[in-house]
């Protein structure tokens, strides 16, 4: 099946994890890490980065690929294959934008509440230092119907 691919960026400093709260699109009034659609003919990693900076304004470098999810979602015909990375280098200033409001928050502090549902599967192994690859269905109430995670 044709999928969408996305991005999803988490930026770790010490014990602590950058967020930012959606304003608009989707996940509006969600955390999450920084991230978006990948362009056509983009190399997926350029565009992790590009949307760092448009959604934060920070510049982000040594990506480390963590995990690959794969999301069914509803009204969404496409899958969204989601490349999650992880970096502990970045530069430049830490801006709110259109689009996210950034907080850093402590490892055990996570807002899982106000995280997509998925979160609380992942972020655990993420924060572990794991690798992973899973998929997710979710049905219209934002809800986990099926999911299957593996840690690689
Ligand atoms: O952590 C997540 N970030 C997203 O943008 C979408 N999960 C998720 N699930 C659909």
């Amino acid at each position: 099946m044709n999928k969408k691919l996305l991005t999803l960026c988490l930026i770790q400093q010490g014990d602590k994890i950058l967020l930012g709260k959606a304003k608009r699109g989707k996940g509006e009034g969600k955390w999450n890490g920084f991230g978006g659609k990948v362009e056509e003919g983009e190399d997926i990693e350029d565009a992790a980065k590009r949307e760092v900076l448009e959604e934060c304004g920070l510049v982000v470098s040594n990506l480390e690929k963590v995990g690959v999810l794969d999301f069914t979602l509803p009204e969404e015909e496409k899958v969204w294959q989601v490349h999650i990375f992880k970096t502990i280098d970045f530069s430049g200033e830490l801006i709110e934008t259109d689009e996210m409001k950034p907080q850093w928050f402590p490892a055990d502090e996570i807002p899982f509440d106000s995280m997509w549902a998925d979160d609380k599967y992942w972020f655990p192994l993420f924060l572990r230092g794991k690798r992973f690859e899973g998929r997710f269905v979710f049905n219209d109430q934002h809800i986990i119907i099926e999911h299957e995670l593996r840690e690689l």
